[in-house]
């Protein structure tokens, strides 16, 4: 896979993205004027964003998987996992109330996130690594919010937009991974007291920990590693769900309690 922009064209197309986030308006996908854009080049557009941002002042403290289960695939025409960064700036309280002011179509997923307690690096990790490097799991949800209109996206545009990361809130209780069988852990998400979607993990790659390991196989293409402490959502398990000012969310896990929160303008 290579990257086919030009540095010019990789500091364009991330201004162009960063100005839709900070102005909270869509853009028309990217491969509309860069037709060959290869995955590759998406990746060097969002590790262009992620320096941007941390030369800003901005913390990286982890990262995130999408794309990860069919229901997720399925709703958004893509059939390939990616990755994203997240921030400090991202993070927001559970049980508390969320501004959705400055997003344009945010919806809603209820994942697995991890916190690791030691270094992992690819190529070749295994699931096996990720639950070995694990200190706990806890039960999240991630508001994603596509910069591209009518959240319709390609692969390559999605990756360059960051895999749509907007924020997430942790919460419930954390839970060593030795405790839980992560895999048949099921989830149901609801809205305004409406049961909206259900599953178990195991529809995120078979086992959550597969989409770490995804992950961390990813970040050593992109020359990047894992390091302890990490935070590490591993993508939503049902399909997302379209929120807006007034509504109210509960995901709520197997094991590991609940997340709530609601949303204001
Ligand atoms: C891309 C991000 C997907 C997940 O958990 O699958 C994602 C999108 O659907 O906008 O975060
Ligand atoms: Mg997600």
């Amino acid at each position: 896979m290579t990257i086919t922009l030009s540095p010019e064209d990789i500091t364009r197309l991330c201004e162009r993205v960063e100005g839709a986030q900070a102005r909270g308006h869509a853009i028309p996908k990217l491969t509309g004027e860069y037709p060959g854009m290869t995955i590759a080049d998406g990746y060097a557009v969002q590790s262009a964003l992620r320096k941007r941002l941390i030369a800003q002042g901005h913390r990286l403290i982890g990262w995130k998987a999408g794309l990860t289960s069919r229901a997720k695939m399925r709703q958004m025409g893509v059939d390939v996992p990616s990755i994203g960064f997240l921030t400090d700036r991202m993070a927001r309280p559970e049980n508390s109330a969320i501004s959705l002011a400055g997003l344009i179509h945010p919806r809603v997923e209820c994942e697995i996130a991890f916190v690791t307690e030691r270094d992992l690096s690819g190529p070749g990790c295994t699931a096996a690594d990720v639950l070995n490097a694990t200190d706990y799991v806890l039960p999240a949800i991630e508001i994603i919010d596509s910069r591209f209109s009518g959240f319709k996206f390609d692969l390559e545009s999605v990756i360059a937009d960051n895999g749509s990361a907007a924020l997430f809130v942790g919460g419930g209780r954390p839970r060593r991974v030795t405790d839980l069988d992560l895999a048949t852990l099921g989830v149901v998400m609801e809205k305004n007291g409406e049961m909206e979607a259900f599953a178990a993990a195991a529809a995120v790659l078979g086992h959550p920990a597969e989409a770490v390991a995804m992950l961390v196989n990813i970040l050593h293409g992109l020359g990047e590693s894992l390091p302890a402490g990490s935070f590490v959502m591993s993508g939503g398990i049902t399909e997302a769900i379209a929120v807006a000012p007034g509504d109210h969310v509960a995901a709520r896990f197997q094991d590991l309690g609940s997340v709530s929160i609601r949303f204001t303008a």
